[in-house]
């Protein structure tokens, strides 16, 4: 008897112990849901004043949550901003670049990334959508596992577009495999050299395009849209443009739905706003900006879709959704689709000066907004954040120690990110084809001595930034980058010169 009551204390003791223990592993560990989008700008949201389009799913995150006016991707391209994203060091250090399709893994699989470090701290983690970070190690065999990729850099799962929208292989990999491929058809890449038997380009059969394309974008036509580089086999493996985002969509429920009873991290990262920009027919014509404000109302569709699978399996009030974008927008980036021409009165950039590729503002202010209704009340920050300080804040979060020259770059501001400080970076770099640095209300932007502006750039209509001489501006009082005050405080330019040469020179 006695014996029995000491055994249903013990049991019961166990029982509650356990209870706490779950109860505070989900506290700390709440879900992390990472939505990346691709080349969306400051102002193309309708909370920061978008007019072209509507984004109400994107609205009601900011809405409940808290909307970010000066946090910032690490590069103003997509490659480097991945990289330090992932790894918390700047893109320079790795002399990151964007890269071609066959290009080889980009980031070092011996460092631990932060898929890595939040696996460690129990996560599961996948990663579906746009890679652009490298596969293999050159020389990939597409009929075969491609490796190294995601698994060997923390993630457990991937549902990929290998590089980009633009870029062959117009393939999914799955696991590191290309889905639904016939090994009969075997798939060859090849960048430069046209392959015998490859699929017709885009230079020798325009009649074949559903859009025309600048001189870059003219090898393998696949669904009717000329990329960059050359391509053969793989019939039944090609995507359709059209349907990607609901491919993807349905991909990411899916790892949501088999990881719902532990703490996971979602890497979701769309193709949306990239080009080449065709929208699926669910969604054209839904703005008045032509297929660039469309594929936005549809990028808007599929954050609905995911807030609302949170939401339907209990998850949604202790999951951290992260919406924010890898670099500033870009009107012509190849194809043809009249962005410039239809954009009117929208502002893709917002009050910024720049774009895509552009070391001004536009380039990487990014949309940022952070939802978690289980601790954070919603409010906008003006705290000075980047991208590359998700890593050392996650840790902080998920209590992970950070080992001597992990994250080099990466700063935690756990509480600035949800909204318990609006005090965040001192100093911040900015990287694209040049280097800015912030401080405060300062912007510094270092001279080239070789300021030529690569053609390709040229022909996108975009000031990238460059200039010959130091730049200063402040961004309190000017906002649009017009007004260079570095004669008026040589004392500063020197402060921030001095800075930034000491970060450029730990390479
Ligand atoms: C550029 C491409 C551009 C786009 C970009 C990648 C040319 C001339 N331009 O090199 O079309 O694909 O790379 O965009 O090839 S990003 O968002 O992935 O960085
Ligand atoms: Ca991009």
């Amino acid at each position: 008897m006695v014996k029995n009551l000491i055994h249903i204390i013990i049991l019961s003791f166990l029982a509650m112990s356990s209870a706490t223990l779950y109860s505070q592993t989900s506290a700390d560990k709440p879900n992390i849901v990472l939505i990346y989008i691709d080349d969306l700008g400051y102002g193309d949201i309708g909370v920061n004043g978008a007019i072209g389009v509507k984004t109400p799913n994107i609205d009601k995150l900011a809405e409940n949550g808290i909307n970010f006016t000066d946090a910032h991707s690490a590069a103003a391209t997509c490659t480097p901003s991945r990289y330090s994203l992932l790894t918390g060091s700047y893109a320079f250090r790795k002399e990151a670049e964007i890269l071609e399709g066959d290009a080889p893994l980009l980031i070092d699989t011996t460092i631990r990334t932060l898929p890595g470090m939040l696996k460690d701290a129990g996560y599961k983690t996948g990663v579906v959508g746009k890679w652009h970070l490298g596969l293999g190690n050159g020389n990939v065999d597409w009929n075969t596992r491609v490796s190294p990729g995601p698994a060997e850099v923390g993630f457990d799962y991937s549902f990929l577009i290998p590089a980009t929208g633009d870029r062959v292989p117009t393939v999914f990999l799955e696991n590191q495999y290309v889905a639904n491929l016939d090994p009969k058809d075997p798939i060859t890449v090849r960048y430069g050299k046209a392959i015998e038997g490859g699929y017709p380009t885009g230079r020798e059969h325009p009649e074949l395009l559903k859009q025309y394309t600048d001189n870059y974008h003219l090898s393998a036509i696949t669904n009717g849209i000329s990329r960059i580089g050359n391509m053969k086999g793989g019939t039944d493996a090609l995507w359709v443009d059209e349907e990607i985002p609901f491919v993807l969509n349905d991909k990411a429920t899916a790892f949501i739905e088999d990881n719902k009873e532990q703490p996971f991290f979602l890497f979701y990262s769309f193709h949306d706003i990239h080009q080449p920009r065709v929208a699926n027919v669910k969604f054209i014509e839904s703005s008045t900006m032509g297929p660039r404000g469309d594929v936005i109302a549809q990028m808007d569709w599929s954050v609905g879709a995911i807030v609302d699978k949170l939401e339907k399996s209990g998850l949604l009030n202790n999951t951290i959704i992260i919406f924010t974008s890898d670099n500033g927008p870009i009107l012509d980036d190849g194809y043809v689709d009249y962005a410039r021409e239809l954009v009117g009165e929208h502002k893709p950039g917002g009050a910024y000066k720049g774009s895509k590729y552009s070391v001004f503002e536009a380039g990487t202010r990014m949309p940022t907004i952070l939802h978690w209704p289980a601790k954070v009340k919603p409010g906008t920050s003006n705290a000075l954040l980047s991208q590359v300080d998700l890593y050392a804040s996650f840790a902080a979060l998920t209590h992970q120690k950070l080992k001597k020259n992990e994250a080099p770059d990466s700063e935690n501001h756990w509480n600035a990110w949800i909204g318990k400080s609006s005090k965040a970076r001192t100093f911040m770099l900015e990287e694209g084809y040049t280097y800015a640095l912030r401080k405060g209300d300062f912007k510094y932007i270092q001279p080239k001595k070789d300021a030529t502006i690569p053609q390709w750039i040229r022909l996108k209509y975009v000031d990238p930034g460059f200039s010959t001489v130091p730049q200063l501006y402040n961004l309190k009082l000017d906002p649009g980058e017009t007004k260079n005050l570095s004669e008026a405080h040589p004392e500063i330019v020197k402060e921030m010169e001095n800075r930034l040469s000491k970060i450029l020179k730990n390479k």
